[in-house]
């Protein structure tokens, strides 16, 4: 029954369900369940990267029906186009950059801080007449060049397609035999920002002009080479499909490449089938910031931890030198100043009890606190920052290289916390909010991906 529902209603669910378990930890550790609620924003969009004139915008035009994009040997192209349909009753045109990241209802706000240089190479294109833009937006990118010359683009190149990846419901990937170099740093940059290893079935690897080998052998020798380099990238044992295409030349299929036509239209389809990935984007984004979240409460509560623990022994110490000071204080100065005439001891054991007695134990065991305090402030507590920020990774244990990732990516923020707000973290019981967070991702989260 209730797999049946749309994904709206599901959409609105995920939503729901943060809302109701969350968002007091949400609110406690200073995130906002609106900023990962963006991708649900906006019609689903299929990114596509690779190196230059792989065929990307070939791909794209065959696709919408109509020569839309700019299409040639060198780099043509260096912007970012964000292609999607008029709306209602707009009418085409083009959305500069700059407009772009300021739109409330567009999810692209993030882009704004790799500055100036983007915002003049990217826009959106409106494109009448194409059905397939209704559903979803095609973001074509300016094609990977060697790492030297990617320098020179005046802004960061990787980090915005690391960022658009993080956007995007599904990620075409395409390379084509001449140049697959670049492969690694394209994968490197979208791999940090997918979750886990859950991320990889939001990107499909495509091998395209293949009809450019010049024989089945040439064509084994390059599926050979990118298979190599793909399992030295992502790590793993089982080799991710390539779809192996072509845009046939003047409409013409070289003789033996008919067998091929077929993925063509696979890939096709599978780039159709972008808006159902959307659910399961959005559930990943969410497993992956509740993820560091996790990671980033667990520190915090370690972090907690210690100082409670090295405070004890202070409070032991100074508790200890509190009650002799209370018994003996007046003593010594009786021995020394000829002043209180009883003290405190001396009255307790002659059994003449009254508050005058008690004043000078009093004010001695308070001046003892009172050191304690200012001893705990200004030279444990800074010593004691100062040596678990030279420390961090070893407050909680990096078994796995999933914790270690997510850690890599949380480090900073954490470091910046115990830096600047170590005081009132130390007020806040995170072991509850770490509780919390677990039971959130072993029942809600489990359950909503067994909906989809
Ligand atoms: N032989 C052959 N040429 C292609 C294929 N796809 C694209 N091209 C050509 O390769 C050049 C670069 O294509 P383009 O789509 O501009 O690549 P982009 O830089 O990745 O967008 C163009 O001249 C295309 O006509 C293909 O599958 N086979
Ligand atoms: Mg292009």
């Amino acid at each position: 029954m209730e797999k049946q529902r749309g994904p709206e209603a599901l959409a609105r669910e995920i939503e729901q369900v943060l809302q109701k378990r969350m968002r007091p930890v949400f609110e406690r550790y200073d995130l906002e369940i609106r900023d990962l609620l963006v991708p649900l924003k906006w019609k689903p969009i299929v990114l596509i990267i690779g190196n230059y004139s792989s065929g990307k915008s070939t791909f794209i035009n065959e696709i919408l029906g109509s020569p839309v994009q700019r299409t040639g040997q060198s780099p043509t192209d260096d912007c970012f186009t964000i292609l999607s349909a008029p709306e209602g009753s707009e009418s085409g045109g083009e959305i500069p950059g700059s407009t772009l990241v300021n739109d409330e209802q567009l999810p692209f706000a993030s882009l704004r801080h790799f500055g100036e240089s983007l915002l003049s190479h990217m826009y959106l294109k409106k494109v009448d007449n194409t059905p397939i833009l209704q559903d979803l937006a095609i973001i074509d990118t300016p094609g990977m060049l060697d790492s030297v010359t990617e320098k020179d683009r005046g802004y960061d190149y990787l980090g915005v397609v690391g960022e658009l990846a993080r956007l995007a419901d599904l990620i075409i990937l395409m390379f084509d035999p001449h140049k697959a170099g670049t492969i690694k740093e394209t994968y490197q940059a979208i791999r940090g920002t997918l979750p886990g290893s859950t991320g990889e079935d939001r990107v499909l690897y495509v091998l395209n002009r293949i009809d450019e080998c010049e024989s089945m052998t040439d064509l084994l020798r390059s599926y050979g080479t990118l298979c190599w380099n793909l399992s030295q990238m992502t790590g793993r044992k089982d080799m991710p499909r390539i779809y192996l295409t072509f845009a046939p030349q003047d409409g013409r299929v070289p003789p033996g490449f008919e067998v091929w036509m077929n993925e063509r239209e696979e890939l096709k389809q599978a780039m159709r089938s972008a808006p159902k990935m959307r659910l399961n984007h959005m559930l990943q984004e969410v497993d992956r910031v509740v993820r560091e979240l996790e990671i980033e409460v667990e520190t915090l509560a370690a972090f907690r931890k210690r100082f409670v623990q090295r405070l004890k022994g202070v409070i032991r110490i100074w508790g200890l030198i509190a009650v002799l000071a209370f018994f003996s204080g007046d003593l010594v100065m009786k021995v020394f100043l000829g002043y209180p005439d009883t003290p405190f001891i001396g009255a307790l054991l002659t059994g003449r009890l009254g508050m005058k007695y008690l004043l000078w134990p009093v004010v001695w065991s308070a001046l003892i606190l009172a050191s304690a305090s200012l001893y705990v402030q200004k030279m444990l507590f800074p010593r004691f920052i100062k040596d678990i920020l030279k420390n961090l990774e070893y407050l909680i244990p990096l078994e796995t290289a999933y914790k270690r990732d997510l850690w890599a990516r949380v480090r900073g923020r954490i470091e910046r916390i115990i830096r600047d707000q170590a005081r009132k973290q130390i007020w806040i019981a995170h072991t509850r909010y770490l509780r919390k967070i677990r039971d959130f991702l072993k029942k809600d989260l489990s359950r909503l991906y067994g909906r989809i």
